[in-house]
Parts: structure tokens; C-alpha cells; sequence
């Protein structure tokens, strides 16, 4: 059934319609129609993209609030407690308090268009929160201004520098009158550098701010003055450009540079990351909020200043691989990244996307990916929280969504020519889905119902994984970690009916060899008729560890011993045994294969013949090519009260961890660096739980594969040995 997107459209404030007026979380339905938004006008430079990440608690989603609510998109401010905010309006967000979505929200200020991402802040939807990054040109890194630089705040800030994203750190909360200010702007140059530097200051009373950069605003200031903090900003940003640079030097200060060159070094600067400013504000009180909607405005960079996204094109045949970047141009063809898939319960799947260059057109057609077939966009949206504005374009650097398209999935480009269909993002680096939990159905009737609903989840979720180990006939569903497995089995049940059995898996093992051997098979059937024959001779080899596939195949014969045909049946051959395990039933990844040698026959070689052949040379060679057993090792961060740092260390050796540092951190507390194999943490989240009386917090990466002791490895292959090699 078409669902009338007419009748969901409210009162949002969205290219001039009146401000919405809040009535808690449940959707309104207006019963009158309202028109199509034109949003043609706006030129590409007044978008301002941000996205608010950092540690879960630091104030991102109400700060989201109350930027909507200073600017008059909404006129009323919800509250975190109330489960009454704009960002956090699903019944899961509201029952747990905390966001696990990111959420798109737009408004309007001095001219510009402010579209802005919250994201959830727990560890276990990071991948949320990074797949967000291609669609910005800022990253505004939240901190908690009692709680200080937090491990979420470390691992944004880092993915954010990798992917040379601009970035800003907003402290919030500089109402909390426990907060040292001055100790935490210290801590986060030495944890960051020192090219932090205020861009505000918070006044004596902590009640407003003072902008530093463009002097507006008065008061004394709580530390430093506006003078040196200005001085400190123009001395940072003028040593990118030598010219600046002189005549700053020569004059003393910058009062023969125009606004426009500061600008624009100011911009360039943030664009190296040889500045990032620190903005201090109150969410709760709206301390410091007018003046970071200035420097949103004033200073932050637009779609055409931002660093260009990584895009590349695929290379045919024999051409290369190239990197470019979208022109964001409003007339170019459309390139658009869809870097979110939802389900409304209203609209369907939606696919979030940010525009590149183009402008896409509602009604008009559009290719996925390298679908051969266009796709008519039938609404094209613009998202306010829940809610959805129909709108009739989307222009280069706007961020919206189209609804009811089936083949839109994670990470898809959309465009419009068959020139483009081979082009991608250069992938992110999204936490790996490592913490399992084997589940199976209640009820086996619900089967089909359940293939459904997991398939709508996993295309949501880049960090959700779903798993068949035939060594331990177990189904498992990987995640980031004990909550992220949580709410999925929550969501299965509330939203789908759907009730699930969980247990703790048995330990996701990785085959590899590390030896060189070689072997070989003849496989020869004669069933009356004709028969199948093919022989193949191999040599396996171990590939490094960092190889970004982990399996190689190389046709290797000379004076075609086996015709070019068959090689991808013995290909699929070695596959199907990869995928399986070879010694122990886990997949096996890490290998070279070589065929070099063997035999077919004129009438007889037929696929099958070759795929058998392969996969028996394979496993054979295999074993003689001292296999091992991987498993995956974790870099932990944990953060606990210091006088519960021994324990913690403690409790990690003996999970065969290893601490590799500690560092003290502000308020009393530590964080613990350390590696230790995941089969050893599955219950940790409970157990750092009971050791600090629930005021620990950890995050978890994966870092590397290592052989297993040998006693487990020795355990393991034995309780396979008895399995057949299907
Ligand atoms: N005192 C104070 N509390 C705040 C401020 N901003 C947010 N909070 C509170 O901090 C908690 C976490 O806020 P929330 O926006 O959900 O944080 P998020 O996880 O980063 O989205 C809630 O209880 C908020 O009411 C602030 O500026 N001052
Ligand atoms: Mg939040």
C-alpha cells in the first residue's frame, strides 16, 4: 500500500514553512496535504554538514535540541529524561535513554542551511556513527566538560584525522559547576595537540560566551583573555600561508590581512587539521550556543572548501584503478552516497543519502550501483528526526532520502549514467562485528519470517553479521558487542514477533598454514556413458598477514596441461573447502595457490570433474602445510576508577591479556590499554561490571589474529576429525 507522505508532513520549519510546535514522541498526522517543498534555490556553499559524535553521555543529543530550538525549528525544548527530544524519538531510544541511531536534523541560520547528524555515542554503534563521515565536511566531537577526553572522544577524533576529515571539539556542559575548564582545555592539547585552541571562551560565571576569532561578544573570561586566545588562533592559522604569514609578522598583528584571507585561512587550516577549535557551551543552559551557531555559519567549511571525499572508479579490464573527487557541482551527473539505511514505519526502507555533485530530481530515474536497470525516485525526502518533508530536488553538498526503493543498500552510489557504474567509496574503517551470540528460533515455524526480518537488519546495520560455523553447527550473530546483540534480539522480538534462544558461541577460529606443500588429485568416474576426469597438482603457500583478500589463485600450468576453461571450477573447488575449513571446520583464509600441473581428457573433463579435483588437491596440500588456528585478538580501552586499575590488570591476565599502558585521567579515573583474545571476553561487560560497581566502560577493536595455544588447536582439530568433509 502507497503510504500518502502528504499527510505525514507537520509542522517542521524547512525552507520557510512555519516552526513546528512539539507534542512529545508519537508521529502526527496532519489530515491536510501539503505540497512538495521546492528546496531548488539554495546555492551548494550555504550547507554547512556536521556530525555531533563522542563519548555516549557528553550532552550530543540535547545539544541537537537546542540548537533546533535557538534557531526556532522547534519551539519547544524536550528533554533526554522526558524521551521527548527530536533525535531520540524511537521507543528503543526512549526505553534506553541513550541514541542508537543517527538521526538527520536540519535548520536554518544566518542564511545558511545547517544539515546535522547526531550519532550515538556507545561503543557498540560506533560503526553508526563513522559510516556518517562521508556525508560531512565537519566533525564536531562532543565532550563531556566534567567527564573530560573519553576513549569514544579519542577513537572519534582519530578515524575523523585518518579520513582528513575538518574537526571541531565542542565542550558541553560548562553549566556543571564541578568542571575545571582550564585543567580540561589543558588536557585535551596534550591529548590532541596543541593546534586545539579555543574559539570561544566561557565567561567568569560560566553563564555565556566570549567569541575570540571575530570579537563579538563581551565579558570577562573564566581563564586565558580574549586577546591572547585571538592572538593564538591568527598565529596558528597564518603559518599555513608564508604571504600571511610576513606580513603578520612584519606588522605585528593581522590588521593589514582582510577578513576574506582570514577566512580563508582559517578554512584551509581546519581542512589540513592544523587547527581544531574548541567551542565551550551549555546544551541545558545555552551557554556558548549563539556563538557556535556563528562559527557554524561563519566559519565552518561548505561543500566546495571541504576536503574532497575518496571516490574511486574500478578499473576494467586492463585500466587502472582512479581516484576522484565529485565536482558538487549543481549541473553535473548526479553522485550521491547513501551512507544510511532505515525503516521508517511509515515510509519503509529508507536510503540516506548525501549528494556529491548533481541534483537529484523527485520522479526522475536513477541508478543504483551497476544495476543495469534506472529506478524511479518516487519521494524524495528530507528528514527531520522522524519526520519527513517531501521535497522536489536535492542539490551537491544537501543530505536527504528516498523511500520505497528495495535495492538501495549500505554504501551504494547512486547516479546516472552507465559511465559511473563502477563507482565507490573508499571504504571506512568500521569496527569488525566480533562479539557473537549463538541464537536460534523458538518457535521453527517462524523461519521464513525471521530470514525476512534479519535481512531488513543486517542491511541497516554495516556492523551486524550473521554467521552458519559449520564446525559447531551454530548460527551466530555478531556484533559490536553485548548491548548492539541486545537490542537486535529486542527489535526481532518487539517489532517482529519474533523470540529467540541465545548462547554464548563457541569460538569463531580462523584456519591459515604456515608452511609451503604441494599435492595433488586424479578424479576419475566411469559410469557407463561418458565419465569425468580431471586431475589437478597444486602448491599452497601462506600470503602475509595484512593481505587484503587473504586468498590468491594463480593458474600456474604451461602447455595447457589443464585448458583455461576448467581453472574456475578448481577455483570453486578450493573455495567451497576454504569457506569450510580444511582441518577443523572454521574458514580458512591466508593462502596462495598455485596450480601448476595436470590432466584433463577430451570427452570426460567436465566442471564437476575439476571442481571435486581441486577441492580434494586442496585439502590435501592443506594439511600438509602445518595449518594453524587463528583467533582474534582485541585492542581493549578501559576506563575505571584508579584505585580499581590493579584489579582490572589483574583480571585481564588472566584472560591471557597483556596491559600495554595506563594512563591517569581527570576525576579519579585510569584507562587500562590492552590486547587479549576475544574467546577470553565474552563475559566481560558483566564481570568490569561487578569489579567497578558499574562505573567502568571499555571499548574493544579488533587488532590482529594469532595462532591459538597449542593444546585448544590440538582439541579443536581433533573434535573435528570425526566430521565428513561435505
Ligand atoms: N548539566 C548539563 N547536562 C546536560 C547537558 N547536555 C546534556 N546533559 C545531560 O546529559 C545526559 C546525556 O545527554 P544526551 O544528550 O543524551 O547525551 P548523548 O549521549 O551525547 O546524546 C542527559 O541527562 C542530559 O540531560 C548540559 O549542557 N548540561
Ligand atoms: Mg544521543
Amino acid at each position: 500500500m502507497d503510504v500518502d507522505l502528504g499527510k505525514r508532513v507537520s509542522h517542521i520549519q524547512i525552507c520557510g514553512l512555519p516552526a513546528r510546535s512539539v507534542d512529545g514522541p508519537t508521529t502526527r498526522l496532519s489530515s491536510e496535504r501539503r505540497p512538495i517543498v521546492s528546496n531548488n534555490a539554495r546555492p551548494t556553499e550555504d550547507f554547512r554538514n556536521i556530525a555531533l559524535v563522542g563519548q555516549t553521555g557528553s550532552g550530543k543529543t540535547l545539544l541537537a535540541e537546542r540548537l533546533l530550538f535557538s534557531t526556532g525549528t522547534i519551539s519547544r525544548m524536550g528533554s533526554i529524561e522526558g524521551g521527548s527530544t527530536f533525535s531520540d524519538w524511537s521507543d528503543e531510544e526512549r526505553h534506553h535513554q541513550h541514541s542508537l541511531r543517527t538521526t538527520m536534523l536540519h535548520f536554518e541560520h544566518e542564511g545558511h542551511m545547517v544539515n546535522l547528524i547526531d550519532t550515538p555515542g556507545l561503543a557498540d554503534f560506533a560503526g553508526h556513527a563513522i559510516s556518517v563521515f562521508p556525508a560531512v565536511e565537519t566533525v564536531a566531537v562532543v565532550i563531556d566538560a566534567h567527564s573530560g577526553v573519553e576513549p569514544m572522544t579519542r577513537r572519534m577524533m582519530k578515524i575523523a584525522k585518518q579520513r582528513n576529515l575538518p574537526r571541531m571539539i565542542i565542550v558541553n556542559k560548562i553549566d556543571d559547576p564541578t568542571c575545571d575548564l582550564e585543567m580540561l582545555t589543558e588536557q585535551i592539547r596534550g591529548s590532541f595537540g596543541a593546534e586545539c585552541l579555543p574559539i570561544n571562551l566561557p565567561t567568569k560565571d560560566k553563564s555565556d560566551t566570549v567569541s575570540v576569532f571575530d570579537d563579538e561578544g563581551e565579558g570577562q573570561t573564566l581563564f586565558s583573555s580574549e586577546e591572547d586566545a585571538h592572538q593564538a588562533i591568527i598565529e596558528q592559522i597564518v603559518e599555513i600561508q608564508d604571504d600571511l604569514m610576513d606580513k603578520y609578522l612584519e606588522d605585528g598583528d593581522e590588521s593589514n590581512i582582510t577578513k576574506q584571507q582570514l577566512h580563508d585561512v582559517f578554512e584551509q587550516a581546519l581542512r589540513e587539521g592544523h587547527l581544531v577549535p574548541i567551542c565551550y557551551c551549555s546544551a541545558k543552559s545555552g551557554a556558548g550556543i549563539d556563538s557556535m551557531l556563528h562559527i557554524f555559519a561563519s566559519l565552518l567549511p561548505n561543500p566546495l572548501e571541504g576536503n574532497p571525499r575518496p571516490f574511486l572508479k574500478r578499473a576494467d579490464d586492463d585500466g587502472e584503478e582512479i581516484s576522484f573527487a565529485a565536482d558538487e557541482q549543481a549541473d553535473s551527473s548526479v553522485i550521491a552516497h547513501i551512507f544510511k539505511v532505515t525503516t521508517d514505519p511509515f515510509v519503509g526502507k529508507l536510503g540516506v543519502f548525501r549528494v556529491h555533485q548533481g541534483t537529484i530530481k523527485s520522479k526522475s530515474k536513477i541508478l543504483i550501483g551497476d544495476q543495469k536497470k534506472p529506478l524511479r525516485i518516487g519521494h524524495l525526502l528530507k528528514r527531520q528526526g522522524k519526520e519527513s518533508v517531501e521535497v522536489d530536488s536535492l542539490g551537491p553538498g544537501d543530505i536527504g532520502a528516498i523511500g520505497k526503493i528495495d535495492e538501495v543498500h549500505f554504501d551504494a552510489v547512486l547516479h546516472e549514467g552507465h559511465d559511473l557504474d563502477s563507482v565507490y567509496l573508499k571504504a571506512l574503517p568500521l569496527p569488525k562485528p566480533m562479539y557473537g551470540l549463538a541464537i536460534e528460533l523458538k518457535n521453527h515455524a517462524d523461519e521464513t519470517k525471521f530470514s525476512t526480518a534479519l535481512h531488513k537488519i543486517l542491511a541497516e546495520d554495516p556492523c551486524l553479521k550473521l554467521e552458519r560455523i559449520k564446525a559447531t553447527k551454530q548460527t551466530v550473530l555478531r556484533g559490536l558487542g553485548e548491548l548492539h546483540l541486545r537490542i537486535i534480539i529486542e527489535r526481532l522480538k518487539d517489532q517482529y514477533g519474533l523470540e529467540l534462544l541465545t548462547e554464548v558461541p563457541k569460538v569463531a577460529y580462523r584456519e591459515s598454514i604456515t608452511g609451503m606443500a604441494e599435492a595433488s588429485y586424479r578424479h576419475k568416474k566411469q559410469s557407463g556413458g561418458s565419465g569425468q576426469f580431471g586431475e589437478v597438482h597444486l602448491r599452497v603457500s601462506p600470503l602475509p598477514t595484512d593481505h587484503e583478500d587473504g586468498f590468491e589463485f594463480v593458474n600456474a600450468t604451461v602447455g595447457g596441461s589443464i585448458p583455461r576453461q576448467f581453472m574456475p571450477a578448481i577455483e570453486k573447488g578450493i573455495r567451497l573447502a576454504l569457506e569450510h575449513g580444511a582441518v577443523a571446520g572454521y574458514p580458512m583464509s591466508g593462502v596462495k595457490i598455485e596450480v601448476f600441473d595436470g590432466k584433463f581428457h577430451a570427452v570426460d573433463s567436465k566442471e564437476i570433474a575439476f571442481i571435486t579435483a581441486g577441492k580434494k588437491a586442496f585439502i590435501e596440500a592443506v594439511t600438509k602445510a602445518k595449518p594453524v588456528l587463528l583467533e582474534p585478538i582485541v585492542h581493549l580501552e578501559v576506563t575505571v576508577p584508579s584505585d580499581k586499575m590493579g584489579d582490572i590488570a589483574g583480571d585481564l591476565s588472566t584472560k591471557r591479556g597483556r596491559v600495554q599502558d595506563t594512563q591517569m585521567l581527570p576525576g579519579g579515573m585510569c584507562t587500562v590499554v590492552a590486547q587479549a583474545p576475544l574467546s577470553e571476553l565474552q563475559n566481560f561487560s558483566t564481570e568490569l561490571k561487578s569489579i567497578t560497581g558499574g562505573a567502568g566502560s571499555y571499548t574493544m577493536d579488533f587488532s590482529h589474529e594469532e595462532n591459538t595455544p597449542a593444546h585448544i588447536q590440538q582439541e579443536v582439530i581433533a573434535a573435528f576429525a570425526g566430521h565428513d568433509d561435505e
